[in-house]
């Protein structure tokens, strides 16, 4: 790591030993990722668009596996956002029916790992299967201790955010919270992550560097990493290059 930022090319074997050990300090105990870049990745190939979303389940796979091995307490996927059913209608039944394909190959492997499946978002208005596939995940998992996999799904933050001022709004309006109680804490508590920490790291695929409506308030104080790699490609070396540069911006934050 620090000789490729020095500009030094490396032998491949290295990468390997650069794997993250959950005994090292600064690990990320929150990682959100914007998975962007499936339907690139499959329009270099000639393929239709839902090959990339179908190849992107197996980086979900993988990072799932990194993140649980590396000590991650909450990795929070952006699965489907509020904007995306701007999509075409094929496209959008396709995606519908992705939590439900995720989660009959995978659930045994999360249970397993002591993994705890959560949804944030809007879910009441999802095709029933959809939801029927998540409820059934979150309640199978429930009891689980270990990380949180968290889906965002049909999530929008700018609306989180509204709901959760009328939430509050309500609430002095009828004298359960009282107007000088409102702070940032209160807020946070009526979001919908409000059982999760805050993101530590911030991953966006694909080039974007932007955040398209994604934990505005919960990702006040993370750290960014944007890549230029397509969601399907992203692999255990991403996934370190990520943490590394996540852990040497918290040294440098601490040495000041
Ligand atoms: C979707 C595949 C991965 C790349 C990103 C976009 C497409 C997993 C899920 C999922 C959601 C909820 C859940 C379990 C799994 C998913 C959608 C799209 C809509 F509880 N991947 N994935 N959902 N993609």
């Amino acid at each position: 790591m620090l000789n490729k930022l020095m500009g030094k090319e490396k032998p491949a074997e290295e990468d390997e030993l650069n794997e993250i050990e959950p005994e090292e300090e600064n690990i990320p105990k929150h990682i959100a990722v914007i998975m962007d870049g499936n339907g690139r990745w499959a329009k270099k190939r000639g393929l239709p668009r839902v090959a990339g979303h179908r190849e992107g389940m197996n980086a979900i796979r993988r990072m799932v596996r990194l993140a649980d091995r590396t000590g991650v307490e909450v990795l929070t996927l952006y699965a489907f956002s509020t904007e995306n059913w701007k999509r075409p209608k094929t496209e959008v039944e396709f995606l519908m029916r992705l939590p439900e394909r995720f989660l009959n190959a995978e659930l045994p492997e999360l249970i397993e790992k002591n993994v705890r499946v959560r949804v944030t978002g809007e879910i009441e208005t999802l095709p029933e299967y959809t939801q029927r596939a998540v409820k059934k995940a979150a309640e199978e998992t429930s009891g689980n201790t270990g990380m949180i996999l968290n889906f965002a799904l049909n999530y929008g933050s700018r609306s989180e955010i509204i709901e959760s001022v009328k939430t509050i709004y309500k609430k002095v309006e009828s004298g359960e919270v009282a107007f000088t109680e409102i702070d940032e804490g209160l807020l946070s508590k009526h979001l919908m992550t409000a059982e999760l920490r805050d993101p530590d790291l911030l991953i966006r695929t694909s080039g974007e560097i932007r955040l398209s409506n994604f934990m505005l308030w919960q990702l006040a104080y993370a750290e960014f990493w944007f890549t230029d790699v397509l969601w399907p490609d992203f692999d255990e070396k991403d996934f370190n290059e990520a943490v590394r540069v996540y852990q040497q911006r918290q040294r440098r934050y601490g040495g000041v």
